[in-house]
């Protein structure tokens, strides 16, 4: 009797380790994803001021292809020589940056991935810009739509439930 009480008390204690570690964890990616936020907003506000204007998304994009203009802009890959993703001299999207460009965000390397902010998705190129769950960070300019909640533009993550919408969402508004 006394063996199975000390066997629950174990089974117990080692339950509430676990608990403990997992809200630990939880509660890192969250703040992992609320610096990554803060480096994102300040980085394509400086892309921004540079190009004077942002990428446009439609409501489709924005799922689609979110990751991957947030990377564009950010580590200057595909841009051309302009700096400015979706105009006529766009370069190649290679995992480079283009001619003669300097990235905004060096750590986007998708060749060395020092944070793991790039998911290439089995690809030899990277596909886009992910959160600490794997998800894509999510990026909308409608400028000034229905669905836009700032002037410039909306930035979030799907967060830990790794759903849209949700009130765990990390969100730029
Ligand atoms: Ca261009
Ligand atoms: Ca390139
Ligand atoms: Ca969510």
């Amino acid at each position: 009797m006394e063996l199975l009480t000390v066997v629950t008390i174990i089974m117990i204690l080692s339950g509430m380790v676990i608990g403990v570690s997992s809200y630990v964890n939880r509660k890192s990616a969250i703040d992992k994803a609320r610096t990554q936020m803060e480096t994102f907003n300040m980085k394509i506000t400086e892309y921004q001021t540079d190009a004077g204007f942002l990428p446009e998304t439609t409501e489709r994009d924005i799922e689609a292809q979110s990751g991957l203009i947030i990377y564009r802009m950010l580590y200057c890959d595909g841009v051309g020589a302009d700096g400015i993703a979706g105009t006529a001299d766009d370069g190649a999207l290679d995992g480079r940056p283009d001619e003669g460009l300097v990235p905004y965000w060096a750590d986007l390397d998708p060749n060395t991935n020092p944070r793991n902010l790039i998911d290439k998705k089995g690809t030899p190129l990277p596909v886009a810009v992910v959160d600490p769950w794997g998800n894509a960070w999510r990026f909308r300019n409608e400028r000034g739509g229905p669905d836009q909640e700032n002037p410039d533009f909306d930035l979030w993550s799907l967060g830990p439930d790794g759903k849209n919408g949700t009130a765990d969402d990390i969100r730029n508004w």
